[in-house]
């Protein structure tokens, strides 16, 4: 009779949850456009949209014990909240997959940091969906900026591999940097002319890694999928080629972040979007265990 408030179909307690969803609301070195700290909760009441059934991977959301956890409280400060973040996750069950709903992309990279030490130990291979480079050193007066977060997620220990797929921005510093340094990132435009499997095939061979952490900077898609976000960009990837990373990323999957979704901007087709790939993510890591 009392529907639960939380991510749909995530009823179970944390004791024995095979999933956990955190809300992790932190939007304070925004860009553009602010109001990713209400992303989290968007994308909850989205997914009550949704059949628990999913179909395609024939699996039921609800015999799953998924839990949600609520949201990290998180502050206004870019250091506070990637400490918060790594306490917070520290204190996650190993047995449950994390899934992370931003929030900026700047919650990524204290999540790599601590998912690579706790649960990956041969080395975790990081594959990040963004129309952005984000390899800035700084940005707005700070190294922790959303702007900034693959350049981070780069840097930290434990992180064996890196590719980025959707990419079609960045300074031109960013792509000297990243030419230099041998970067492996994919054009938005080579996944429209060469197909994403094409791209994915390449990507997950440069990752070369047992186990991989998927962010999806929501930007990544065309606007015309994913409007309501922090800094639109078109000629953006399709849903459907985010369905294919997810079904094909999800055997090698430690976590998941879906991040930059701005409600304010949306008339819900966005936390739709976000909310299904959760959705796809969750099924998708069930059926590659069974
Ligand atoms: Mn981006």
């Amino acid at each position: 009779m009392f529907q639960r408030c939380g991510f749909a179909d995530a009823d179970a307690d944390l004791e024995g949850a095979n999933y956990v969803v955190v809300g992790l609301p932190f939007d304070c070195t925004a860009s553009f456009r602010s109001g990713s700290r209400d992303g989290p909760d968007a994308i909850r009441l989205a997914s009550f949209n949704f059949e628990s059934y999913d179909p395609f991977y024939d699996v039921d959301l609800a015999e799953l014990a998924i839990c949600d956890l609520g949201n990290m409280e998180l502050g206004a400060d870019p250091v506070y909240a990637k400490e918060t973040i790594k306490e917070g996750i520290a204190l996650l069950p190993k047995a449950a997959i994390p899934i992370f709903l931003g929030g900026e992309h700047s919650i990524t990279p204290p999540i790599v940091e601590s998912l690579a030490r706790l649960r990956a130990p041969e080395g975790l291979g990081v594959l990040v969906l963004d129309a952005h480079l984000d390899l800035r050193e700084e940005y707005g007066c700070t190294r922790y900026s959303h702007a900034c977060a693959s350049r981070r997620i780069l840097e930290k220990k434990g992180v064996k591999s890196y590719a980025s797929i959707g990419i079609r921005s960045g300074s031109k510093e960013e792509f000297s940097f990243a030419k230099e340094n041998g970067i492996s990132y994919f054009n938005a435009l080579e996944v429209k002319e060469k197909g994403i499997d094409y791209v994915l095939d390449r990507a997950l061979k440069s990752l070369n890694c047992e186990q991989i952490y998927l962010s999806i900077d929501l930007d990544a898609l065309d606007p015309a999928f994913a409007p309501a976000v922090g800094n639109p960009e078109p000629f953006g990837i399709t849903a459907w080629d985010v369905k294919r990373v997810i079904e094909r990323a999800a055997p090698l999957a430690v976590g998941l972040d879906i991040n930059e979704l701005t409600p304010a901007y949306d008339r819900g087709e966005t936390a739709l979007l976000a909310a299904r790939l959760a959705r796809e993510f969750i099924a998708a890591t069930a059926k590659a265990k069974n």
